[in-house]
């Protein structure tokens, strides 16, 4: 048997990793008025960064269209049999929806499908875990059977500069009637339920960080090794200045440092901290 995995570019996963594990990426885009570009093969972090500030229109985003698996799943089924199908959260995004479509169109490729009910790097540690375990020679329903065991162990909290852009994209559920009361906060936020939804109100950025630091040392204080990613929009230096922070911290936490790309950026806007980690033992 021979396995793949496949993503959505929402991960966010350094290109270099997504060389060395044979990780295969369908784009999501971003879209300014009638110009349409996919993350990552059109339009950079960087880039998409500065088109907001200047351009007239606010970008708006896109899934993939069946077709776009599709033809991604064809491509594979030439040299594998089986593929892994890894994507942000059905609640979010109608991604895992279309890649379900397209799975029951292919021949001559089995596929597996997973929801990882959350996005960004939080959803790339869920790829690489499952590319390793390809690469090791692991049978998919036992790869599967591990992520679903990341699942429950996986914890993300962010926040956003200014909650208008979410206000905007609809991903902040049944809180919308809540936001005219937390535009002057900094509300932690979090998954609930596949969708974003605020876990405290806080009032300052500053108490915001202390949170999810103290979120993550519950964590830390009972585990062996925990995998954790500092994510940022736009916000490289004070996140590498949080992580040297947390890292003389908290010794048993691997860090890594993401960011939020072009079409989560979207919707959380410049300016966004996330912290997500699991517990691996
Ligand atoms: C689409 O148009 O299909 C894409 C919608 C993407 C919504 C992304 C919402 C932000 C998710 C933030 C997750 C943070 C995890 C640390």
């Amino acid at each position: 048997m021979k396995t793949v995995v496949v993503t959505d570019s929402t991960a966010y996963i350094p290109q270099k990793q997504l060389e060395e594990l044979n990780i295969h990426v369908v784009p999501l885009s971003v879209t300014f008025g009638s110009e349409s570009y996919r993350e990552i093969y059109d339009i950079t972090t960087k880039e998409f960064y500065e088109k907001v500030k200047t351009s007239d229109e606010l970008p708006k985003t896109s899934q993939p269209s069946i077709g776009d698996v599709l033809t991604k799943y064809e491509e594979l089924a030439e040299n594998y049999d089986t593929i892994i199908s890894i994507h942000l959260s059905s609640g979010m995004s109608g991604t895992y929806q279309a890649a379900a479509s397209a799975a029951q169109s292919i021949e001559g490729a089995n596929v597996h499908l997973f929801d990882t009910e959350i996005s960004a790097m939080a959803q790339g540690f869920y790829v690489l875990r499952a590319a390793e375990m390809v690469k090791q020679g692991a049978e998919p329903e036992k790869t599967i059977d591990e992520l679903e065991n990341i699942k429950k162990e996986m914890r993300a909290y962010f926040m956003v500069d200014d909650l208008r852009h979410l206000q905007r994209g609809g991903r902040l559920s049944g809180a919308q009637a809540m936001v005219g009361s937390l535009l002057q906060m900094k509300p932690l936020l979090h998954i609930e339920n596949k969708t974003i939804a605020p876990f405290e109100k806080i009032r300052t950025s500053k108490k915001a960080f202390k949170r999810m630091e103290q979120l993550l040392a519950e964590t830390a204080e009972e585990a062996e090794e925990v995998k954790a990613c500092i994510i940022h929009a736009e916000r490289e230096e004070a996140a590498n200045k949080w992580k040297e922070d947390l890292e003389a911290k908290y010794p048993n936490v691997n860090f890594v440092l993401s960011y939020f790309g072009p079409v989560v950026g979207t919707h959380l806007g410049e300016g966004s901290f996330g912290l997500c980690w699991y517990k691996v033992k």
